[in-house]
């Protein structure tokens, strides 16, 4: 008799146990109240996922960066012309916050980024109302990166030494419109990597750009980056930035440029990922999406995480350029003024079809 309500109670707590197990498994709820998933911890086995965020969206997005997210980094705050916009008179607050924000959450920072073209201020390349010196050049450029980096260290894990130097022309190799290139020359690449290896000899550094996977720019990069390495320069992964769209992304390209990169010894990540709902070339103002853009979306995205996955000691992060739909770079570019609806997370903060899909390709 003992022994039967010992094997009752057995039952019924098994019983009360997996019924609690199948009345909160997300597929039997209604979408409206689906429980939600972290992205981080669903992809956790894989990389980190990093978010952009910016002064702003810490404190509008904060839930959402905070329970999806398990790296940051800064859209602006840590470009050239927020830390430094006047000589010598460094301004660390705002990226500062950004970073606190990662240490009491513990998420990894990405920094970016030291040397770029653009979002540099036009003192650095002036000295008295002219061109400055190659020499004078590279010691600002010396003396940017040992202070940004050493103020960083131990905080950001991995840089973004040098972003964009190589052109979309298919008649020149590195772009010409680009100061940097044009006072120092090509050196300025190595040298940028070498200064920030000193200041952080712990630091993972990368070189990153756009169309990085678009078959004739990809063999530039790569071109560059072998001669960088055979030069002994410490460099050690390439950011891929996910500019993309739902017409021209490519699978196969993503595929053979991650091959091709890893053929190095580099690591890489996708670095700046949004998705726009607009083809390339489509210069519409819809009110909304329609639900083929959004599918369309949600289909890139899912091929994107799915084709990094296969690639796991290579790909080691990859990081959203923004968080949620109603704040996004996108809403100017390429059309001014346009909106454009390319993340994860919709104006509402809510989760769109694309997050459903990375979360369902992880089942
Ligand atoms: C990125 N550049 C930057 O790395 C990042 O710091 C910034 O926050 C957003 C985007 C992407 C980019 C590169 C070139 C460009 C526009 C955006 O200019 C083009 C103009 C015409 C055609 C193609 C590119």
């Amino acid at each position: 008799m003992k022994k039967l309500r010992k094997k009752y109670s057995l039952l019924l707590v098994l019983a009360v146990f997996f019924s609690i197990i199948l009345f909160n498994s997300p597929y039997l709820k209604a979408d409206s109240e689906r429980e939600i998933p972290s992205l981080a911890e669903v992809y956790a086995d894989y990389f980190p996922i990093g978010t952009a965020v910016n002064s702003s969206t810490i404190k509008s997005h904060q839930e959402l960066i905070e329970y999806h997210f398990n790296s940051l980094t800064a859209e602006n705050e840590m470009k050239f012309d927020h830390l430094q916009p006047h000589k010598g008179n460094f301004t660390f607050g705002r990226a500062d916050e950004i970073v606190e924000l990662a240490r009491r959450n513990n998420m990894k920072v990405r920094g970016h980024v030291l040397v770029w073209h653009s979002q540099t201020p036009a003192w650095v390349f002036q000295e008295n109302g002219q061109r400055v010196s190659r020499e004078e050049l590279l010691e600002r450029m010396r003396t940017h990166i040992r202070k940004v980096v050493g103020h960083f260290k131990g905080d950001v894990y991995a840089w973004d030494v040098v972003n964009e130097a190589i052109s979309d022309n298919p008649n020149e190799i590195y772009r010409s419109d680009n100061p940097w290139f044009e006072i120092i020359g090509e050196e300025y690449i190595a040298e940028a990597f070498r200064a920030a290896h000193e200041a952080d000899p712990d630091a993972r550094l990368f070189y990153n750009d756009y169309n990085a996977i678009q078959p004739q720019k990809r063999d530039k990069i790569y071109n560059m980056l072998k001669k960088l390495l055979d030069d002994g320069v410490p460099i050690h992964g390439v950011g891929i930035q996910g500019h993309w769209d739902i017409s021209s992304f490519s699978s196969l390209q993503l595929m053979q440029a991650i091959e091709k990169y890893a053929s190095l010894g580099l690591e890489v990540q996708i670095t700046e990922l949004d998705i726009s709902v607009y083809a390339w070339g489509d210069n519409r103002r819809l009110a909304e999406p329609d639900t083929e853009m959004l599918q369309r979306q949600s289909l890139c995205y899912k091929n994107v995480f799915n084709i990094c996955k296969r690639y796991p000691d290579v790909v080691t992060g990859i990081t959203l350029w923004g968080v949620a739909d109603d704040s996004t770079w996108k809403d100017d570019f390429p059309v001014k003024n346009r909106k454009d609806w390319p993340l994860l997370f919709d104006e509402n903060h809510q989760p769109k079809e694309a997050f459903w899909e990375l979360i369902e390709a992880n089942k």
